[in-house]
């Protein structure tokens, strides 16, 4: 009998990983995880690179995502912000004439952008914010950003009234006020080159049992966080089993806009091209499994050949149940 797990890491997008997140946690409370001990502790390494200044409050979606979601504050139909939300703040703003009217704070949710502010402009990191709002929010995780540094994804589209064809704009408009429907010629990381893990995060990947890329966004969330120096390296040399669950199902993203993203940086958009993207550990890529979709059972044997074990089975999150066999396949994958 092989010593249990008792730490798990996962590296997490907003919503796609929030998601998998409550799945994972329900898995582990009803013992459904083989050889996982059901004390193990969850890290969650988040992508910050989403993160935006927005009338002058520090937004962190991801991070904000999660704490909400695992904290049971979440919108469920938005996916995003607090539920019984208002938005007074958002029409005032609006009446002024103050921009960008495209990205709508709640009420509720401007508090916990206050305090991740006034607390940033007091000194304190990104981590210690985000560890001050989880004692409220109680996650049941240990919620880690990537990076305590700055980091921006921007995104290159064309512009006819450009010079040089081309406008760049933050990733939060380009998703939110352009719905990713135009394509994204290059995606920009800006500051990434530069930043340093958050305290923990590379201990939290080398002292972990298990290391999960949840169905997040495999170039501006999971991309961006393998992006901070020193991450992938970790990733790569960590003891523990690292296994991946395909955001692509039958050939596109089931939300988001992970095809328009893949396309951009020329990765095929389909489940085996994703794992591949990633690739096998012993090969110097990140994986040691990819759990694909039933509907792209004909990407397994592509995905074995690449030296990653593989298995095809539900990847649809419809509710927690359905969530948490998939993490349990996961581990049964690696195990
Ligand atoms: N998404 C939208 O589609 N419209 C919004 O107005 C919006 C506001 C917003 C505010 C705070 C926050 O944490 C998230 C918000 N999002 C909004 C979602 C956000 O774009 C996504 O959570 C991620 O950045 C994409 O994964």
């Amino acid at each position: 009998m092989t010593t249990p797990m008792t730490r798990l890491t996962v590296l997490s997008g907003g919503m796609g990983g929030a998601r998998f997140l409550q799945g994972l946690q329900q898995a582990l409370a009803t013992g459904r995880l083989p050889g996982v001990s059901p004390d193990a502790e969850i890290t969650v390494i988040a992508n910050t690179a989403d993160d935006l200044w927005i009338h002058g409050l520090k937004v962190c979606p991801d991070l904000d995502t999660v704490m909400y979601t695992l904290g049971d504050g979440i919108d469920l139909d938005r996916g995003w912000g607090r539920r019984d939300e208002t938005w007074s703040v958002k029409e005032e703003l609006a009446t002024y004439g103050v921009e960008p009217t495209w990205f709508g704070l709640g009420d509720r949710d401007i508090a916990t952008h206050l305090v991740r502010t006034q607390m940033l402009d007091a000194g304190y990191s990104l981590s210690s914010v985000t560890e001050a709002l989880c004692k409220r929010w109680d996650p049941g995780v240990r919620l880690l950003p990537m990076t305590d540094d700055r980091v921006e994804t921007h995104v290159a589209i064309a512009d006819p009234d450009s010079p040089s064809g081309r406008r760049v704009v933050h990733f939060q408009e380009y998703w939110v006020r352009l719905r990713a429907e135009v394509p994204a010629e290059t995606v920009v990381f800006v500051g990434l080159d530069d930043s340093a893990p958050a305290p923990g995060v590379l201990d939290a990947i080398t002292d972990a049992d298990l290391v999960v890329l949840p169905p997040s966004n495999p170039v501006v969330s999971i991309g961006t966080i393998l992006g901070v120096p020193r991450i992938r390296e970790a990733v790569t040399a960590t003891k523990a089993p690292v296994v991946g669950l395909s955001p692509i199902v039958g050939g596109t993203h089931v939300r988001g806009m992970a095809e328009q993203m893949l396309t951009s940086i020329g990765v095929e958009v389909s489940a085996a091209g994703v794992g591949l993207h990633y690739g096998a550990r012993s090969a110097g890529g990140v994986l040691d499994g990819w759990l694909v979709d039933e509907r792209d059972v004909d990407a397994v044997e592509r995905v074995r050949a690449a030296g990653i074990a593989s298995e095809a089975v539900p990847l649809m999150m419809t509710d927690h149940d359905a969530t948490a066999a998939m993490a349990a396949a996961a581990v049964r994958l690696v195990s």
